[in-house]
């Protein structure tokens, strides 16, 4: 947490915890380009064990894991199908027409998840003239559609129909412990359903870098190839990788906490004036809050709550975003909510 803020702008702003930090000062390490790091490829072998895919691959960001398995998967002028809200779409800078040379194709979700009739209509026929449709990507669970959380029979039929369509299936699992966490449905049973995975320990677990990559092991050695072209091969990376260990260790069982913090913050902000919160979509560690009927500027808003220590972030349009984590406890989040309603209201 920023100092002397409640700091509920992404479960991204963690910092390592004692305990985490003298794990990565004891980590073994070794040159991780010559695959000769032993906590990297602990991390590895024990990521790939628990999604059940034969091989992963440690990778400096989430951003870097999609976009990664988005070029392995696809060539250039092929066309990728995402939810309109997805992050590989809004947020990772263009990467897939800047790396991968490839289009998208945008389907709009029900709280960030589409079904395979929507699917189907966005294929593209087999006509020389027409993109080729290569790779479906699902988010779970979505981030800009508040966290929610992809219905596993959805996942299971969209699957199917990809792999009797030939069309690849990529899993932008950034939270998919949250999912876990909340469904109880375990990730690799999520994975299974998936050509590649892509989970990463910086969100809700608290490591302060890293994402991993899983799949079949030949896809898995094109990955290397391409993370190496993208500046991602580092040298003695296990210094970080410790980190993940750490994090997958002691971080995963306790993210049911950030979701009653987040179900319990959004009760709250439901009665600020002209806050429309679709609890629905609360369903895991995110909050997305529609602010149009406040008829104040998002920034002006966020700019109130800095003065007051309370740090949010820019939501959908017009709107703003809380996300809890495990460096506010219940009582900042109680807090929270009521310096934002006096703030506010
Ligand atoms: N999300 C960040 C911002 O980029 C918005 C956040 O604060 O939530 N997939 C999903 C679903 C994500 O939410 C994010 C990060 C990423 C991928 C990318 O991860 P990084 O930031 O490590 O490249």
């Amino acid at each position: 947490m920023a100092d002397n803020y409640i700091d509920l702008r992404s479960d991204t702003v963690t910092r390592p915890s004692a305990a985490m930090r003298e794990a990565m000062a004891r980590a073994e390490v070794g040159d991780d380009v010559f695959g000769e790091d032993p906590t990297v490829n602990r991390l590895q072998e024990q990521v790939a064990a628990l999604l059940g895919k034969e091989a992963a691959l440690y990778v400096a960001s989430g951003s870097m894991g999609n976009q990664t398995c988005i070029k392995v998967h696809t060539q250039p002028g092929d066309e990728v199908i995402c939810e309109k809200g997805a992050h590989v779409f809004n947020y990772e800078t263009g990467g897939i027409a800047f790396i991968s040379g490839a289009q998208v194709h945008a389907i709009e979700g029900k709280h960030g998840a589409f079904t395979v009739e929507q699917i189907r209509r966005a294929v593209r026929p087999n006509v020389y003239y027409m993109p080729r449709t290569r790779l479906i990507c699902l988010e779970n669970t979505h981030n800009r559609a508040g966290g929610t959380i992809y219905p596993i029979e959805l996942i299971r039929e969209i699957s199917t129909y990809a792999r009797a369509q030939n069309i690849r299936l990529h899993l932008d699992g950034a939270r998919l412990w949250n999912a876990s966490a909340a469904t109880g449905i375990a990730p690799r049973e999520y994975a299974s359903y998936f050509d590649s995975v892509s989970v990463c320990l910086s969100k809700g677990l608290g490591a302060p870098v890293g994402s991993v990559i899983a799949g079949p092991r030949a896809f898995i050695d094109e990955a290397r190839h391409v993370r190496k072209i993208l500046g991602g091969g580092m040298r003695q990376a296990g210094i970080l990788a410790a980190a993940g260990l750490y994090a997958l260790e002691h971080n995963v069982t306790r993210l049911a906490e950030d979701h009653e913090k987040a179900a319990y913050l959004a009760r709250e902000l439901a009665r600020v004036k002209g806050f429309d919160i679709d609890m629905e979509s609360v369903q895991t560690n995110i909050i997305i809050i529609d602010a149009e009927k406040t008829g104040k500027a998002p920034d002006e808003m966020l700019a109130a709550l800095r003065a007051k220590g309370v740090l949010l972030t820019l939501g959908n349009y017009m709107g703003l975003r809380a996300v809890t984590h495990l460096d506010v406890s219940m009582d900042d989040v109680r807090q929270a909510a009521r310096i934002i309603r006096e703030t506010l209201n």
